[in-house]
């Protein structure tokens, strides 16, 4: 496979100065008519002429009306064409019906869609399948659907056809056509400006009654929009449309969304509290792309940062505003060291703006997303909240309508800022987490924090410079008291020392507070430490980290040591649990212990090769005697925070809901199952049936529960996805493979559908003893799926690969036994370019 280099871009030898369509849709033979005009573009020395195109049927091309005959490959054709302004005609033939692969135009539940990122639309027509390529499309659908959608506005319609335009200049990724017997669910919107917007969300006719909450998310997202940015929608309507088979969660194509059904519709019956909250996320970051992404976007597919974690970053900030802030913070570093940290401490390591690759498919990461995300982050504490939202202003006026780079992006912040950012960009370089490790002085008054970071080599990148990286940090008193309020110390040297003076005592120090930068913090702390900032750190984010590490370090001494808990945090745990003055969301995620894979992690960093076996064990045994040691009030306390007013999927009821399930997941274990039975045969939604199945499931009680789960909702396929998913999740580590076997057995079992098949696979290989079984049966039950998958989909097969990813830090057998998998699914003939190119680098 050809690998493609950042340094090599050049620009396309031709501006396109508009694209007409013409869909006549059929399943195994939909035509394609496209005229699109050229004109030389005076920014490029290289004319070749070359449109992509794979897996198209040429049917004829023209240029200026004349017949021509181009030249074809798999990848696309050659043309000799004009030194002045032409137009190009062409006709192929697709086949939407049998493109499993889900990009391109391709056919779900009886309903055409397309998938044109990243580089998708050239199996609808032949075009230069490039961002920088921008042009304002007309489109005409012929077909009997009732319902024929495109991007922009409508521009008319009739028996069999309709058409639309979008006066937007867009690249060719951001196209859509969605075309079915689809019902919607309207609404309106009156921008800033006074502008009416009529929006939409289309869904199978089944599925109306579950839009309400999406359509409110999006209203939301588009007043949040205007008054956070300034930044006003753009056309006449908005579409979104539900889709059942997708591989990503959602795309922002101009002015008609389509969503992984999964990602739009809810209800309270269907849905718990967590899809609620991640639909009005992603329902927020698609509308947002329509500013971050659409009207300013990525000059080639390097820049993928620059849309996505610009945009992750401002969808976080909605849902901090929409919800709590410090939950929100905690909840997505969680997220960040369970996805990013292992990618970016493995061989997958990458940049956040890759300098390479085969398959661009392949680097939609959390590198990508996440770090990208936190890379915002930090250059908003850098320059401050007035100066970030200047730097934003500048780099909508200056760039709107462009495609750009994350040069452009920087300088914007340069310009409005005064400031240089040539080392903050080594954050967009280097890949890598840096470890910053603290030591502390306390002489004459004076109190001195010492830093020092340093970037372990991550493939390809052997040695790091230091990067810019902002520490905020406050001082607690011996009381408790806040001496020195929360203040952000810029590092940019390898070694950097800063001090407080005017100190009564020698204070304790709450660093890195509200994880204000992505690194690794290396610091010898001892356990009173750490519990006086679980009892007093007014950091949230701090506090929580403070119990987290407590929970690492005890769980380590029972897996290392055969040790007993560490009763002095689970004392400090209690009185946060029960202080019912904190938010019971901030009081759940306190309870909710490290995973075993993060275990893992820190048992590896530590120099112990993990034991999945006996990380599960210590797990267990924690948990018992948590449930143990709080007998005495748990009832009483999940009583406390139950909901009896009627089911919202607000912040507040669910954060009630949320620590409710985690201490019946406790009293599940004292009462073998009785109260979460009761709250299972009770529950009158979604959030409340699953924790009580989950928890039933996990304590080897939950073989009715799972039959009647079935027996309701059997037909429905999202929540049969729950179903799947839990069942071997939640198995016992030695019955995981048996589960999963048995699952993938069932009827309902569809390995063409993304979600089904994340289900099972990505369940099972959370199941972290289960899918590490000894014997490496569970190495082998994977790999078979994704050999029988890549044929179909090789997106959604390569994603999944990365379950491999951590392979290095297990025992040498089991290391062999994953590299022979490995080796397996790389021998497959014909392996498709995105697996293939995982694999390999996963194998290294
Ligand atoms: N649809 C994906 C996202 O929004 C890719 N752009 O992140
Ligand atoms: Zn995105």
């Amino acid at each position: 496979p050809k690998t493609i280099y950042l340094k090599d871009y050049t620009p396309f030898g031709y501006v396109v100065e508009s694209v007409h369509l013409t869909f006549r849709l059929a399943p195994t033979a939909t035509r394609v008519i496209s005229r699109i005009a050229f004109a030389p573009n005076p920014d490029a020395s290289d004319r070749t002429f070359f449109l992509h195109g794979e897996e198209l049927s040429l049917i004829w091309a023209k240029i200026d009306g004349q017949d021509v005959t181009p030249d074809l490959t798999d990848e696309g054709l050659r043309c000799t064409v004009p030194d002045t302004p032409f137009v190009w005609e062409a006709e192929v033939e697709i086949s939407p019906q049998t493109n499993t692969a889900l990009e391109g135009l391709y056919i779900s539940n009886g309903m055409y869609c397309t998938q044109c990122e990243a580089e998708g639309f050239r199996k609808i027509t032949y075009y230069p399948d490039r961002p920088d390529v921008m042009s304002t499309f007309i489109v005409r659908i012929e077909g009997e659907e009732k319902v024929k959608l495109s991007n922009g506005n409508p521009a008319g319609s009739g028996e069999g056809w309709a058409e639309w335009h979008d006066p937007w200049p867009k690249p060719a990724y951001l196209f859509a056509l969605v075309a079915g017997d689809l019902v919607n669910h309207p609404d309106s919107f009156t921008t800033m400006s006074g502008k009416q917007v009529e929006l939409n969300i289309w869904v199978r006719p089944g599925d109306v009654d579950k839009c309400a909450f999406g359509m409110e998310a999006l209203k939301k997202s588009m007043t949040w929009d205007e008054e956070v940015y300034g930044r006003e929608y753009d056309l006449d309507i908005f579409n979104i449309v539900a889709v059942d088979d997708f591989n990503m969660g959602a795309m922002e194509n101009k002015g008609l969304n389509v969503f992984n059904s999964s990602c739009v519709l809810a209800s309270p019956e269907t849905s718990t509290d967590m899809n609620f909250e991640r639909i009005e996320a992603i329902i927020a970051h698609e509308y947002f792309h329509n500013w971050t992404g659409n009207r300013i976007t990525c000059r080639d597919w390097f820049q993928l940062c620059l849309k996505e974690g610009l945009t992750v970053f401002r969808d976080a900030q909605f849902t901090a505003d929409m919800r709590s802030e410090p939950v929100k913070r905690i909840s997505d570093v969680i997220d960040l060291r369970a996805r990013q940290f292992p990618e970016d401490q493995g061989p997958l390591s990458h940049p956040v703006r890759p300098e390479s690759f085969q398959e661009i498919n392949n680097f939609y990461t959390a590198t990508v997303y996440e770090k990208g995300a936190e890379v915002i982050g930090m250059l908003k504490t850098l320059v401050g909240d007035d100066a970030y939202i200047r730097a934003l202003d500048l780099y909508f006026d200056r760039h709107d309508g462009q495609a750009c780079t994350i040069e452009d992006w920087l300088r914007v912040f340069e310009d409005a800022t005064g400031r240089d950012l040539a080392q903050f960009k080594l954050w967009y370089s280097q890949s890598g987490t840096p470890r910053v490790a603290v030591s502390e002085d306390w002489a004459d008054g004076v109190y001195t924090l010492t830093f020092k970071q340093h970037t372990p080599p991550t493939p390809g990148q052997d040695v790091k410079g230091p990067k810019v990286i902002p520490i905020a940090v406050g001082l607690l008193n011996p009381n408790g008291d806040e001496v020195v309020p929360t203040q952000v110390l810029e590092m940019t040297q390898a070694e950097q020392s800063f001090r407080f003076d005017g100190l009564a005592s020698r204070p304790v120090p709450s660093i890195l507070r509200g994880f204000s930068a992505p690194v690794v913090l290396e610091r010898e702390v001892s356990r009173e430490e750490r519990a006086f900032l679980l009892a007093h750190d007014t950091d949230e984010f701090n506090r929580w980290e403070a119990s987290r590490n407590l929970a690492r370090d005890c769980l380590v001494t029972m897996i290392r040591d055969g040790a007993g808990p560490d009763t002095a945090w689970l004392d400090g745990l209690e009185r946060v649990v029960r202080d019912d003055t904190l938010d019971p969301a901030f009081r759940a995620l306190m309870l909710s212990l490290p995973t075993q894979s993060e275990m893992a992690q820190v048992l590896f960093e530590m120099g112990s090769t993990p034991d999945p076996d006996a990380i599960w064990q210590a797990a267990e045994d924690l948990r018992g005697h948590m449930a143990e040691a709080w007998r005495g009030f748990l009832p009483e306390l999940r009583a406390s925070v139950a909901v009896d007013a009627p089911y919202l999927p607000d912040a507040d009821q669910s954060g009630k809901r949320s620590l409710g399930s985690a201490l019946l997941a406790l009293q599940t274990r004292l009462d073998d199952g009785a109260a979460a039975q009761a709250q299972y045969d009770a529950a009158d939604n979604m959030t409340l049936q699953l924790s009580a199945l989950s928890h039933l499931i996990s304590a080897g009680k939950g073989d009715a529960a799972i039959k009647a789960f079935e027996t309701q909702w059997h037909h429905d396929r999202l929540v049969m996805d729950k179903w799947f998913g839990l069942q071997v999740g939640m198995a016992k580590p030695d019955v995981a493979v048996d589960v999963a076997e048995g699952l993938v057995e069932h009827p309902a079992f569809d390995m063409g559908n993304p979600n089904r098949f994340r289900a099972v696979m990505g369940g099972f290989a959370m199941n972290h003893a289960g899918f590490h079984r000894k014997d490496g049966a569970g190495y082998a039950f994977l790999a078979d799926w994704l050999i029988r998958l890549d044929d179909k989909n090789p997106q959604t097969t390569a994603r999944m690969c990365s379950v491999f990813q951590t392979w290095k830090r297990y025992d040498a057998d089991r290391q062999a036994l994953i590299r022979t998998q490995l080796e397996r699914i790389k021998a497959k003939p014909k392996l498709s370019r995105d697996t293939d190119e995982m694999v390999s680098r996963i194998l290294g």
